[in-house]
């Protein structure tokens, strides 16, 4: 098949706005950095937006009467209202800013889950989730003797939606909890279908949208998502920001998390009063620079638009499962480009994932080695580890072309 980008965008033009990406890796090696699952790379244009808050008006927020301190909290506010637009959430109120999807987890674990969650009660998972989004519920399961049950998966790497109904009927299921996009197979699980179903059975549905909301647009309404997670670092924002959505009713209902400056209403010795939302889950001084820099990274990616975005990262997988599919001994995990998002894990038979890892990255080429914080999932796969190369809105398909090469290369020295 021919390939070409045309559909999309000029990616030379975003090329340019990412410092980074114009650097040799080694001496005379160009850098290829194919791991935009872990974490993606900043356009100046959220470098300079943190900078600028730092040299010409950093001071806290939601304090001062001072000017400074009123333009951080303009800039800190704006990004939120940004943020609830690129979700398409009803109210700013539904965005409660976290330090990240791990964060945003175990906020709706302690809060709702710890008030809510009792013996007999099932929380309902998949065996694909990220460890984010099992430790925080075996966790609480240990405290308060809930059960959580796991969703198996086809041959492909797809959710076996069978079982997920015959789950849900055997009863008890308060909460699916689900991530949107594997971090390692790529599976686009079909999650408002999911909260259909999960609603209809009485249950409330948490979608972990980490490896969903850098890459697609992401509606919450649409997908009737309950709870909605995601992490700033991997949408071209800063580390240490992210957010939690959830719906109004549900936030108004659940009690705090964190205690401490801002999320209180009033405070005596006797006892405390809440604030409203979502200051009432934002206790401390928040990550100011980060909220500002993650709202620049949404008018980034707003300004090419998610659709389009979501094209070029098709175009570059595509391609790449092709490519991928020509090299003798080598496994990709997961299911065909309709149904996956912009990753490939594969194994090369008789090389340690590790050992594959260096070697490319001996020719540029950045990717991740492990069990990727999903090591069920990779126990169900029968597997200690992957290597992942993992696709970004800048990404060539000259550079699936470098991965190819080098992984040729890797095999002809381990088979030598
Ligand atoms: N959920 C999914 C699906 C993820 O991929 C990750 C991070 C997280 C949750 C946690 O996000 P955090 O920002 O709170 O750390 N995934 C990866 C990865 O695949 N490689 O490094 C981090």
């Amino acid at each position: 098949m021919e390939h070409s980008l045309e559909r999309t965008y000029f990616v030379e033009t975003v090329r340019a706005d990412f410092p980074i990406l114009n650097q040799e890796h080694h001496p005379g090696v160009p850098l290829v950095y194919l791991d935009n699952a872990a974490s993606s790379q900043k356009p100046r244009q959220v470098i300079e937006a943190m900078d600028d808050y730092y040299r010409r008006y950093n001071a806290n927020v939601h304090r001062g009467i001072h000017k400074l301190s009123e333009q951080a909290t303009a800039a800190y506010e704006g990004a939120r209202v940004k943020i609830r637009k690129f979700i398409n959430a009803a109210s700013k109120r539904e965005i409660v800013y976290t330090r990240g999807t791990t964060e945003s987890i175990n906020l709706v674990a302690q809060t709702w889950g710890r008030a809510n969650l009792k013996p007999g009660d099932v929380v309902l998972s998949t065996v694909m989730e990220h460890h984010s989004n099992i430790v925080p519920w075996q966790i609480l399961a240990a405290e308060k003797g809930f059960t959580i049950k796991y969703i198996p998966l086809h041959e492909d790497g797809t959710l076996d939606m069978d079982a997920y109904t015959r789950l849900l009927d055997e009863g008890g299921v308060k909460l699916v909890t689900v991530m949107h996009v594997s971090n390692v197979l790529g599976t686009i699980n079909p999650v408002a279908d999911m909260a259909r179903q999960a609603h209809a059975a009485g249950a409330l549905i948490l979608v972990d949208g980490a490896q969903s909301t850098p890459h697609m647009p992401v509606d919450v309404q649409a997908l009737d998502a309950d709870f909605f997670a995601f992490s700033g670092h991997k949408m071209l924002g800063p580390t240490g920001i992210g957010v939690l959505y959830g719906k109004r009713a549900l936030l108004e209902a659940m009690p705090p998390w964190m205690g401490g400056g801002d999320m209180i209403a009033s405070v005596r010795l006797e006892g405390s009063t809440w604030n409203e939302l979502p200051y009432k889950f934002e206790a401390g001084t928040p990550s100011i620079a980060e909220a500002i820099g993650l709202g620049c990274a949404v008018d980034y990616l707003m300004n090419i638009g998610m659709e389009t975005v979501h094209a070029h990262e098709c175009a570059v997988t595509e391609y790449a499962l092709e490519r991928l599919a020509e090299v003798p001994d080598l496994t990709v995990y997961g299911p065909d480009v309709s149904q996956k998002g912009a990753v490939a894990a594969f194994t090369f038979a008789g090389i340690h994932p590790h050992d594959l890892a260096q070697m490319l990255d001996a020719e540029g080429i950045a990717v991740r080695a492990g069990h990727h914080c999903a090591m069920p999932l990779h126990h169900y796969l029968g597997l200690a580890a992957s290597t992942r190369a993992s696709f970004y809105l800048y990404n060539r398909l000259s550079e699936v072309d470098a991965l190819v090469e080098a992984l040729y290369k890797a095999r002809k020295a381990f088979y030598r």
